[in-house]
This record gives structure tokens, C-alpha cells and sequence, in this order.
């Protein structure tokens, strides 16, 4: 391995092990580099991959709010400004109790690469805080947005950062948080954060666009090997926006969504979570606040498998939606075992290293990884900016065009990366190149800090 990676790797494992998920997405990414590294010594003169695995600025705040009966509680919040050498920082907010700064940081990371495979002007950031939106009242989810805005509105903006959202942050939290900013700054501001409702600036196509994106990268895989996404099963995770833009247009095109996980189990439905009412359904189950997919069980009398994960089901197609490391090695083996040929990463990072190293090691599977799969929600919230800026509004079918077009390219210069670099056909590290010589391009040209 190449001596100056192999630094910057060990130490990032020695400087930072209290923090995993960092550490991991870190490793991920950097032991894909190495032909790159091998043919650009320039880059260890001026420190860049240390620079790079380096947030540029971290904000971590307090958060207070009420909750209906009059108690006060207290939670964290964080913004991780993590690389701005493309553009303004651009990454969503994720709400869930047990994230911390390494969930942020990581998250961070690997936003900067996946806005940088867009091709759009969008640097990386991320943010959140460890607030549990389960079980919460909508006015509890007022408060609790207003006061994390009251924090944080002084570190954003339309040229500096632009949140979004991400885990527990929807169109709900998004109004409101924007709202807070607005009644703070006294201005629209280009609408700062994207995601927003279409009545106030949102974009057509966006709460879809995550999950469209990652159907039109499978069909382009599927197409790579001769095959047609028509009649293919496949199997999702988690039941939030993302997997039902994926139900959406996977049905669209006549293949089937089969399975679909909460934190209470896993739904299976062989006849596909295919009908507008299963669909809508998806809606229903996340605007309840309970969180729990045995909910959809119960409504369309399909079967329910507690406490565990959708792995081990006979699809044609995986495609983890859910959150990070989600599939776990014994899964993957599982998912080999079954045959599977497809393996479509959608939710950051949701395979552990090892169970990762596995499938890519294995043959007869394709492996896509998920910051170019899932990089269509973040390309569309760019179109979003670009919507707000220039004081236009596009139809759904020019932001879909748009969106179908820049997951074809970030498809093609996956694979055109990692042919230039010898590597054959291989969707991860050339996702990880692409990515990342952009980014590097930008920095060497900015001079040094
Ligand atoms: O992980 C992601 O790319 C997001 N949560 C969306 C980020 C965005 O700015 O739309």
C-alpha cells in the first residue's frame, strides 16, 4: 500500500477511535485511492488527503424546548462544515437519538464525495442533533426545530451552508426550521435550507428524488449486464422517504418492492408494495410518529418478522434504505447463499466493512455503492437552489429529466474512473475516484489552508 495513504489511514485510526463510523467511512473511501495516490505525488507535498479527512469546521450547540407538559429538556446539535472547495456546504440534518459527532463527521465525509460525483457546485456538510423524534407532538417538533434554528441560523446561509433533511428532518421540520430563520433574519434568503414544501420554494420531484435516483442507477447497472429492471423483486429497507420513492418508481416500471424494515422488524409482501394505497400507506406509517413497519402488516395483512432484518428473503435485487452499517456480514452471506446478483447500496454507508469486503470479494454480485446510488436527493436539492436563485420554478418533468441525466453520468464516470485507473468494473472505487479527483482539483488550485 502506498506509504503516504497508509499514514494518513493508520492515523486517523490512532487520533480518532472513539469515533467508528468516521474511522470506517474514512477507510472506505481512502484504501480505494490508491492507484490515484500512486500517480500524484504532488499531492502528499501539500498534505492533502490529511486536509481532506479534516472537517474545515465543526459547530456542536445546545438545544432547549418544551415539551406539552410544561418540562424542559436539553439536546445536542451539530453542524459539520466538513469541505467547501466545490461550493457552499451542502448536507442534511439527521434527528435521531443516538447520533453523535462521529455519525456526523462521517456522514459529512461522505457527503463532500457525493456532492462532488454530481457534478453541481455543492460542497460537503451535515448536521443534526439527538433529539428522538418518536412519539413526539407536532408542537413538540415546532418547538424543538425553533430552538435548533435559533442555534444554528448564524453558521448558514444561501452562499455559506444549506441544510436539509435527512433521518427524523422531512418537509415537516424543514418548514419549520426555515420558517425560525426567516422570522430571525427578517428575509427569504434564497430559501436557505432545500426540501422545503413547494408552496414556499421546494422542488418538484424532490421528496422523490433519492429514491428515483437510486432506480434510474440500478436500471444502468441492470442495462450493463443485459437485464431489464421489468419483473425484478427487490428487496428495500426502512419506510422512509427514500424507500418510497424507490416503491414509487420501481412500480412504475413493473418491478416489485418486497420487503420494507422498521426497528420493530421487517414486512414481507410478495405480491410488492405495488398499489397507490400501499404506496400512500408509506406516508401514513411515517407521519404517525410511532415508527414501527408492523403497522403495514397489520393493514394489508402480510407477513411481519420481528426484530429481524429483510436480508435473508429471495429477491432479485437488495437495495439497503434504511441507515449505516444495517447489513452485517452473516447478511451477506445470507444474500451470496440466496443468489443475489445485485447488491445496490442506498443509505449511507449500510454495510458493515467487513460484510462489505465480502460481497465486493464475491464474483457473482455486483456491488453499487451508496454515494453514488443515493447522490440523486442531493443533485435535486441543488436543483432546488438553482430554482430559488434564479426566482423560477421547473415542473416535475424538467426536474426528472434533469435528475435521470445526472445519475446516468454519475454512472458513466463511476465506471470511466475506474477503467482509467485499471481497476475493470468496479462501481465503488470508481464512484470513490470520481469523486474524489474533483475535489482534490479544487483544493490543489486553492492554494494551501
Ligand atoms: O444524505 C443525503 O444526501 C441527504 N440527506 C440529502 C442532502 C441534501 O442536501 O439534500
Amino acid at each position: 500500500m502506498n506509504a503516504y495513504l497508509t499514514s494518513v489511514i493508520e492515523g486517523v485510526r490512532t487520533h480518532h477511535a472513539d469515533e467508528p463510523e468516521f474511522v470506517q467511512a474514512v477507510e472506505e473511501v481512502l484504501t480505494t485511492l490508491e492507484p490515484v495516490i500512486d500517480q500524484h505525488p504532488e499531492y502528499e507535498m501539500v498534505d492533502l488527503l490529511n486536509r481532506m479527512v479534516e472537517p474545515e469546521r465543526t459547530f456542536t450547540f445546545r438545544v432547549c424546548w418544551m415539551a406539552d407538559d410544561g418540562t424542559w429538556h436539553t439536546n445536542t446539535g451539530w453542524r459539520c462544515q466538513f469541505n467547501g472547495a466545490i461550493g457552499p456546504y451542502k448536507g442534511g440534518l439527521r434527528f435521531q437519538k443516538d447520533v453523535n459527532l462521529s455519525v456526523m463527521k462521517f456522514l459529512g465525509f461522505e457527503q463532500t464525495f457525493k456532492n462532488a460525483l454530481t457534478g453541481l457546485p455543492i460542497g460537503g456538510g451535515k448536521g443534526g442533533a439527538d433529539f428522538d423524534p418518536t412519539g413526539k407532538s407536532d408542537s413538540e417538533i415546532m418547538r424543538f426545530c425553533q430552538s435548533y434554528m435559533q442555534a444554528l441560523y448564524r453558521y448558514i446561509g444561501p452562499d455559506v451552508d444549506i441544510p436539509a433533511g435527512d433521518m427524523g428532518v422531512g418537509a415537516r421540520e424543514i418548514g419549520y426550521l426555515f420558517g425560525e430563520y426567516r422570522r430571525l433574519k427578517g428575509c427569504f434568503e434564497n430559501g436557505v435550507l432545500t426540501g422545503k414544501g413547494f408552496s414556499y420554494g421546494g422542488s418538484r420531484i424532490r421528496p422523490e428524488a433519492t429514491g428515483y435516483g437510486a432506480v434510474y442507477y440500478l436500471q444502468n447497472v441492470l442495462a450493463h449486464e443485459g437485464e431489464d429492471i421489468q419483473g425484478k423483486t427487490i428487496a428495500c429497507a426502512g419506510f422512509g422517504n427514500v424507500t418510497w420513492g424507490i416503491c414509487k418508481k420501481a412500480t412504475e416500471l413493473g418491478a416489485k418492492v418486497v420487503t420494507l424494515s422498521g426497528p420493530d422488524g421487517y414486512i414481507y409482501d410478495p405480491d410488492g408494495v405495488a398499489t397507490p394505497e400501499k404506496v400512500d400507506y408509506i406516508t401514513v406509517m411515517r407521519a404517525s410518529g410511532r415508527n414501527l413497519v408492523k403497522d403495514y402488516a397489520d393493514r394489508f395483512g402480510v407477513e411481519f418478522h420481528p426484530g429481524e432484518k429483510p436480508w435473508g428473503v429471495k429477491a432479485d435485487i437488495m437495495m439497503p434504505s434504511a441507515m449505516q452499517n444495517d447489513v452485517h456480514l452473516e447478511h451477506a452471506k445470507q444474500i451470496v447463499a440466496n443468489g443475489v446478483k445485485y447488491y445496490i447500496e442506498v443509505a449511507n454507508m449500510p454495510t458493515t466493512s467487513d460484510a462489505l469486503s465480502y460481497l465486493q470479494e464475491q464474483p457473482g454480485i455486483i456491488v453499487a455503492p451508496c454515494k453514488a446510488v443515493n447522490a440523486g436527493g442531493v443533485a435535486t436539492s441543488a436543483l432546488e437552489m438553482a430554482q430559488n436563485s434564479e426566482r423560477l420554478v421547473w415542473t416535475a418533468e424538467e426536474v426528472d429529466q434533469q435528475l435521470h441525466q445526472i445519475m446516468n453520468t454519475i454512472y458513466q464516470m463511476s465506471v470511466d474512473a475506474a477503467e482509467r485507473y485499471g481497476l475493470g468494473y468496479n462501481l465503488v472505487a470508481g464512484a470513490n475516484i470520481a469523486g474524489f479527483q474533483r475535489v482534490a482539483d479544487a483544493m490543489m488550485a486553492q492554494g494551501v489552508f
